[in-house]
């Protein structure tokens, strides 16, 4: 059994976590599958229930989303680790929704951020498959926290007003 590396996760200040990622090409490319399976590792080690490519410093555009239930959000359902290659949010619903989010580039930070409540994605799946599926509530959360990585945005950025100033844990 080959052993799975975990990849060093680039803190708030990293010039690649405010740049644009770069579309993902050759999908069938060994080393494209082996970076999945170490940001998967690397996010389950640090018990986050996402992540994107920036954040273990490779600009392409790939995520994974993993939401299961935990103190912050005890209703949310349980998924098995999704990768999402070259996501695009179709459609966000008028219908906002305003709750807490950390983030494993900005540790000990957490601020209620105001995200779209559902919204479409098309994205392609690690087997080189495109998907069009709707999400809502704390997947959908995630799945904008992790698109917005892949341009350069963190959610301190999208805190709304000084009443929802980021708090440190
Ligand atoms: O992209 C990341 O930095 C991962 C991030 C995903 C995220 C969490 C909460 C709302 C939106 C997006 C994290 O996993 S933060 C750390 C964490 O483990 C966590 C935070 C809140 C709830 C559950 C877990
Ligand atoms: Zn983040």
């Amino acid at each position: 059994m080959t052993e799975t590396h975990l990849l060093p996760i680039a803190q708030r200040g990293e010039p690649i976590l405010q740049q644009r990622a770069q579309e993902v090409t050759g999908l069938h490319d060994p080393v494209l599958q082996q970076l999945i399976d170490a940001m998967q590792a690397t996010m389950l080690a640090a018990n986050g229930v996402g992540i994107a490519a920036p954040q273990v410093f490779v600009s392409k555009r790939v995520i994974i989303v993993a939401s299961r239930p935990n103190p912050r959000y005890p209703d949310a359902p349980s998924m098995q680790p999704l990768a999402m290659i070259n996501p695009e949010i179709l459609w966000r619903s008028a219908a906002t929704c305003l709750s807490e989010e950390g983030c494993l580039s900005v540790p000990d930070v957490r601020a209620p951020i105001e995200r779209a409540e559902r919204i479409q994605v098309r994205y392609l799946t690690r087997a080189g498959e495109t998907r069009e599926a709707e999400y809502s509530g704390f997947i959908a959360r995630i799945i904008q926290h992790e698109c917005d990585h892949l341009d350069g945005i963190l959610f301190v950025e999208r805190v709304m007003d000084d009443t929802q100033e980021p708090t440190r844990d």
